[in-house]
């Protein structure tokens, strides 16, 4: 079987048509995002990614959440790191480190072309949209993967050690610092790529992946609030928080550093202006009331990933649930 595809491809279309816009950071997003592509058609399913983890590196233009869903997608992604490339090889970084350069931010030789070629395009002049769009047919995804804006946006950690840029933090210094707080360089005269904003205008739902609501899912609302839809479709959101602690990454750091208790219910509540609908994990099923006191429906399943076919079981329960609401 193909690194990343599970035998799910056979699953039966849903009954009832659903267009559905998911929004998505890096792993926790990629997987429920495939789930997603193994169920619905491709004219079914825009997949919007933040782009605010982006940066030059080693002068490449590296787009890590937008790699990490279209590598998870076209079944290429590496299952151990969920980031990066399957049977990924690193001679360039090896050398690149024996010479005296940075080696932090972790490049495989297979992902490395990928940022040539990106890079060579944008200086050309061409979109990361149209970029996005050609590497994607290239590795055979059939769904449509945006990232949510073609200018650049750029997240910020202002942290107890000063402001750092978000990959400086994230890899360089293992999210070691304290955060008090993040801003979205760029956000303000970054508009959506064109496609996304008609795709949530046509979707019959969003779904908003278990990513961290601060740094995957907060630059993408900040570029497409949801709001302008509030009461015409449903938000779904599907906590990536589990009893307490985030399924991968500092989402549960982040908010004790910022004096909110880390759970499934600080997520609902963190989104709440904009939730018809939350998910959240059968070991937080003590939360559901809280959250419905907050006017959000909720669905308690198994919200863990671990295996290819819990991407199409989450998903499925997703899809279910939105069809209930
Ligand atoms: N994450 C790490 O923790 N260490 C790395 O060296 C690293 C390299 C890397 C290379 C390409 C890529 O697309 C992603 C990479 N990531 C790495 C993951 C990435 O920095 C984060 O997971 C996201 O930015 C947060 O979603």
């Amino acid at each position: 079987m193909t690194p990343g595809y599970s035998d799910s491809k056979n699953h039966p279309p849903p009954a009832v048509r659903r267009r559905i816009v998911a929004f998505a950071g890096g792993v926790g997003g990629a997987k429920l995002a495939h789930g997603l592509a193994q169920i619905l058609p491709p004219e079914d399913l825009t997949i919007i990614v933040n782009t605010g983890d982006d940066f030059e590196h080693l002068g490449l233009y590296v787009c890590p959440d937008l790699d990490t869903v279209c590598y998870t997608l076209a079944g290429l992604a590496n299952p151990e790191t969920g980031w990066g490339r399957v049977s990924e090889t690193w001679n360039a970084i090896t050398n690149v480190e024996k010479l005296g350069g940075p080696a932090w931010f972790r490049l495989g030789d297979q992902d490395i072309a990928t940022h040539l070629e990106r890079t060579r395009r944008l200086k050309e002049g061409q979109t990361l949209s149209q970029i996005t769009k050609d590497f994607c047919k290239a590795w055979g995804i059939k769904h449509t993967v945006l990232p949510m804006s073609d200018a650049p946006v750029r997240t910020v950690v202002v942290s107890d050690e000063g402001e750092l840029a978000f990959q400086e933090y994230f890899v360089h210094r293992r999210c070691e610092p304290k955060v008090k707080g993040f801003r979205f360089d760029g956000v303000a005269g970054a508009e959506a790529v064109v496609g996304a904003r008609e795709a949530v205008e046509a979707a019959d739902a969003i779904v908003i992946c278990p990513s961290n609501p601060w740094v995957s899912v907060d630059p993408i609302l900040n570029v497409i609030p949801l709001n302008e839809w509030r009461g015409t479709k449903p938000v779904v959101a599907v906590s990536p928080i589990i009893g307490g602690k985030a399924v991968k990454g500092p989402a549960a750091k982040m908010f004790d550093e910022l004096g909110i208790e880390p759970s499934a219910a600080a997520v609902a509540s963190h989104y709440r202006t904009i939730l018809a609908g939350f998910v959240l994990d059968k070991a937080d099923l003590n939360m559901e009331d809280q959250i419905k006191k907050l006017n959000i429906e909720t669905r308690v399943v198994n919200t863990l990933m671990n295996h290819l076919t819990d991407r199409t079981r989450l998903a499925d329960d997703v899809l279910d649930f939105i069809g209930s609401l």
